[in-house]
């Protein structure tokens, strides 16, 4: 098996020929596993491939094996070095190409007492020629190990003919004056040059234990468009990870909005643990609607038609028009009912030759009948007062009884110095219509108006308004520049879950934590509480990172998606086939991956309640030994409640369950992930809990290995020492079996036939679960069983 590579590795700013390169401070992104290049990198095979660098006719030094190894049992020791350049080479040619992007890393240290406390080091090409170009570095303690690491980038111009890699020490050009400083002999082990491929996992923690804001700090979302259902609320966004890139310096490049056709959606009943439903195929070849090039600033409503409740979400088609998918449920399965876009400029009444046609906003009034508003931009080129505060660029329009078609002709909406964002909501028999203002068409601006990029809103007594500057009532939200730093356009939308009203912007914030300030124009949600005065006007929103309270405790005793997270560092989310344990089966379900050593996941206020907990189970699919899922509470460095070993077949899905003593009461819980450094350990599905209770299930649990012939069985004995009828699930490495109704005083037995000569000694699970006193308890048992042998 080939071993792969997959670590971090510190951005490298490289300079000219021999030359200190600058080394940035940031984290670069982890790289995806890519294939070392390098051959006997470790020296494993002493000298093999290697040769002392001899670039200049003055270069020179001996190689010789050492067992003083970094890993493995041998490295390269170099001595007697006439030249700073003077290190272990190996030919690149014809293995690394111009244009592509490589990381390497190697190891180093240098021991001789004379020398600096502290010395440099270099991993640098030589091109041929008089091109050389320092491409990792390391400044390492005498003594001891060092890591050089960096990344670079191959001009694509580069003739990579005679393309070698060496190490070194800073140049200078008289370094026999101070051999100690500049020539001591230095050792290198396990040299690692591989292509990078970037990994658009976010390694910064994006939301802070015990903030709200932004929402989810795993991937981006931008125009919240939040949906209640069944007291659960969904928020439809702008898939702005589809445009992140982050190159070797873990910055990407600007978002252009260009790619983005998939809406991604999330979902909470509590507001502080949000689940990932992942992303929907909306636009594009592979997309619901195949009519439609991009997906953005999404809208969703759900209406039962002829009998059925369907569930209508509306794109942005960029700005050209505006289209809508129908879907079984808030997160699909979705289908295309139209076979065009909703909004075009031949919708009556919807163009005015210069406005946008996007930004859809659907409202369903208490008698039944939709409404959409839409559209945008507008700036005529005139640089006037007129068109800067007027532009008259959006439109409301009647919806079909179907919810995709249009009904009549749009009609203008006359808002104060409008953009975009358009958003319709009703509360006490009032409408309004929010919206965000533009940054200046060239016009004086309207004092009168809203400020530039801000939300702003208007109140009618009718969805269809009139609309006009006199039901401008003034602003919701400023930029959100104002309060994160960062600013850009702005987009809400308002909704209500238990009595109270929220407000949702997006803000981007996390970009800004990725980078560490600057940003290239991904967003992030955030939420608000959205007050309003006797009047019914709106009091103004302030941005922040604590956002709003969590309005209930989680409730454990279920399976819980473990793509259900409060706070995280280091992971991401995929769709996997199969319908969702939690959601459903025509849900979408998710996975947590890309778990590293170190990473993390969290649920925020999880109720044990009074009795407490006896068990945590994880489904997870193990892709390495060793890994290990801590259990804490409160912190994610605090004490370890429970340790569930993954400890599986590779790359099969299992659950693996551990017992759980005295946690009882409210608390956050952290699953912490361990295991072997550069691996990429296991995913996880689902987590579930179970209740201990004072009036648990009495199992008296027994587990024996013995020999039939020349196979091995495991022997699992389970009697119901309660009052009450009990089902009994009976789990070992082998298989498992479910006994129903084991009355009082009888057994649960099987004899669970391995399959093999020899078996290790291992544990059983048995899981019972009875009605006792009118609630259904479950208790959790193990049993040891020894190991046998049948040969
Ligand atoms: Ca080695
Ligand atoms: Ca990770
Ligand atoms: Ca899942």
């Amino acid at each position: 098996m080939r071993k792969t590579t997959r670590r971090r590795v510190a951005a490298i700013a490289v300079a000219g020929a021999m030359l200190a390169a600058a080394v940035a401070a940031t984290t670069g992104p982890v790289q995806a596993a890519a294939p070392n290049i390098i051959v006997n990198g470790g020296f494993e095979d002493g000298l093999t491939s290697w040769f002392v660098n001899n670039g200049n006719a003055t270069d020179g030094a001996t190689l010789s094996p050492t067992t003083d190894a970094y890993g493995g049992s041998n490295a390269v020791l170099v001595t007697n070095r006439k030249t700073t350049g003077s290190g272990p080479m190996q030919d690149l040619s014809g293995k690394v190409q111009a244009g592509k992007t490589y990381a390497i890393t190697a190891r180093v240290k240098y021991e001789n007492p004379n020398s600096p406390a502290t010395k440099q080091f270099f991993a640098t090409m030589h091109y041929g020629g008089g091109t050389y170009t320092n491409v990792g570095t390391v400044t390492v303690a005498r003594g001891q190990w060092g890591l050089i690491q960096g990344t670079f980038t191959i001009p694509a111009g580069q003739s990579v003919s005679t393309a070698r890699l060496f190490i070194e020490t800073p140049w200078t050009s008289d370094p026999a004056s101070a051999p100690d400083t500049h020539l001591m002999d230095f050792k290198v082990d396990d040299v690692s040059v591989a292509e990078f491929v970037p990994s658009t996992t976010i390694e910064a923690l994006g939301k802070n234990p015990g903030e709200g804001n932004p929402l989810i700090s795993h991937k981006f979302g931008a125009d919240g468009n939040a949906f209640v259902h069944d007291g659960r609320v969904y928020i439809y966004m702008t898939n702005d990870t589809q445009e992140y890139k982050p190159g070797p310096t873990g910055v990407s490049s600007t978002n252009t909005y260009a790619s983005i056709n998939t809406i991604t959606v999330i979902s909470s009943d509590d507001l502080m643990n949000w689940v990932d439903h992942g992303e929907i195929p909306v636009a594009g070849s592979s997309g619901v609607a195949r009519y439609a090039s991009n997906s953005w600033a999404p809208a969703m409503e759900s209406k039962v038609v002829d009998g059925k409740e369907k569930f209508f979400l509306y794109f942005a088609n960029n700005g050209g028009g505006s289209g809508v998918i129908v879907g079984d449920s808030p997160v699909g399965p979705w289908h295309d009912e139209r076979g065009s876009l909703l909004i075009t400029g031949s919708t009556p009444g919807a163009s005015n030759g210069k406005n946008w046609l996007f930004d859809p906003g659907v409202f369903i009034d208490d008698d039944g009948q939709g409404y959409l508003v839409f559209g945008g931009g507008g700036d005529d080129g005139t640089r006037s007062a007129e068109n800067t505060n007027h532009p008259k660029s959006t439109r409301v329009i009647k919806l079909g009884d179907d919810m995709i078609s249009t009904e009549g002709s749009a009609e203008v909406i006359d808002a104060p110095l409008v953009f975009e964002a358009g958003h319709l909501f009703k509360r006490d028999g009032k409408y309004y219509y929010s919206y965000s203002s533009n940054f200046g068409f060239g016009g004086a601006i309207d004092p009168n108006g809203p400020p530039t990029g801000a939300i702003a809103y208007l109140m009618a007594d009718s969805p269809m308004g009139p609309w006009t500057p006199e039901t401008y009532k003034g602003i919701i939200f400023k930029n959100p520049g104002t309060y994160f730093g960062a600013g850009g356009n702005n987009h809400q939308s308002v909704f209500q879950l238990d009595g109270q009203y929220y407000f949702t912007y997006h803000a981007q914030t996390l970009n800004s934590r990725i980078t560490g300030g600057a940003t290239q124009g991904f967003r992030s949600p955030h939420l608000a509480k959205l007050d309003f005065n006797a009047d019914g006007t709106i009091k103004e929103v302030k941005g922040d990172y604590k956002g709003v309270e969590q309005i209930h405790n989680l409730a454990p005793y279920r399976v819980i998606e473990a793509e259900t997270i409060a706070w995280q560092q280091g992971i991401a989310t995929k769709k996997i086939d199969g319908g969702s344990e939690e959601f459903g089966a025509q849900a979408p379900n998710l996975v947590v991956h890309d778990i590293d050593n170190g990473d993390w996941t969290s649920l925020a206020k999880v109720d044990f309640g009074d009795d407490g907990a006896s068990a945590v189970t994880a489904k997870v699919r193990p892709l390495a030994t060793g890994g290990k899922i801590q259990v804490r509470l409160d912190g994610r460095t605090s004490p370890v409640v429970a340790t569930i070993p993954v400890d599986a077949p590779l790359g099969e899905w299992t659950k693996l369950t551990a017992q759980l003593d005295g946690v009882t009461g409210v608390h956050d819980v952290y699953f912490t992930y361990a295991g072997p450094d550069g691996a990429d350990l296991f995913e996880v599905d689902s987590w579930s809990f179970e209740a201990a209770s004072s009036q648990g299930v009495d199992l008296a649990v027994t587990a024996s290995s013995r020999c039939i012939g020349a196979s091995t069985y495991v022997a699992v004995t389970a009697v119901n020492n309660g009052e009450v009828p009990a089902t009994v699930e009976l789990t070992t490495p082998f298989g498992s079996k479910t006994v129903a109704d084991v009355a009082p005083g009888k057994q649960a037995y099987q004899s669970f036939n391995t399959r093999a000569g020899q078996i290790d000694a291992g544990t059983v699970t048995v899981k019972a679960t009875a009605t006792i006193d009118g609630k259904q308890v479950t208790s959790t048992y193990n049993a040891d069983y020894a190991a046998a042998s049948c040969r």
